[in-house]
């Protein structure tokens, strides 16, 4: 990772890591990881459709699905958060099927979506570490890597928090941060 200290320091202040359920997350948008036809699941999409109650399925349902790589925004109707913005990982296939650039693009397209409508925090999970199966250690690389590209030439979000669930997850992130930071 190439990086200047100063593009670092700028920064450091504007990631969080945190433990928890990203549903009871207060920020203006929580990040979900979808699938490609945005109608819910199992893991983080289950349990965010869940909380936010019967109205996401039906904003959802007006979307016209969202390509993996890709990001939507609806409101967050029940939930604490205002905004959800849907993205879709990759489902991890060896490695060899672009699966870390549609990852990247995962992030960077929700960081894009949170810069336009200037919004203060906003909440990632560990998109595609689950049910898809990406490798932890490099989804968390990708994941600070995108974020630390984005957030010195962007005003908004004026934060982002790193919202583990798993504990191996969330020593993960507090390893590779507290190396950079
Ligand atoms: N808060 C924060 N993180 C969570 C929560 C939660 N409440 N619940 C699970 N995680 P996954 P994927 C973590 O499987 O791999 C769905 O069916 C979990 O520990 O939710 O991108 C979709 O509809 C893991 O680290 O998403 C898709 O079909 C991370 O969230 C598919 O799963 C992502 O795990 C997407 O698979």
């Amino acid at each position: 990772m190439i990086l200047s200290m100063e593009n670092l320091e700028k920064i450091k202040e504007r990631i969080e890591v945190a433990q928890g359920d990203i549903t009871r997350c207060e920020v203006d948008a929580i990040v979900n990881a979808a699938n490609t036809s945005l109608r819910g699941g199992g893991g983080v999409d289950g349990a965010i459709h869940r909380a936010a109650g019967p109205l996401l399925l039906e904003a959802c349902k007006k979307l016209d699905g969202c390509p993996t790589g890709d990001a939507v925004i609806t409101p967050g109707f029940n939930l604490k958060a205002r905004w959800v913005i849907h993205t879709v990982g990759p489902v991890w296939r060896g490695g060899k099927h672009d699966e870390a650039h549609l990852l990247a693009s995962c992030y960077r397209k929700c960081l894009s979506l949170s810069f336009e409508n200037k919004f203060g925090q906003v909440a990632f999970p560990n998109i595609s570490t689950g049910i898809y199966g990406f490798p932890k250690k490099d989804a968390a690389q990708i994941a600070i890597h995108t974020v630390i590209q984005f957030l010195p030439s962007h005003e908004f979000p004026q934060k982002v928090i790193f919202v583990c669930y798993d504990n191996e997850n969330y020593s993960i992130y507090q390893e590779i941060l507290s190396s950079l930071f």
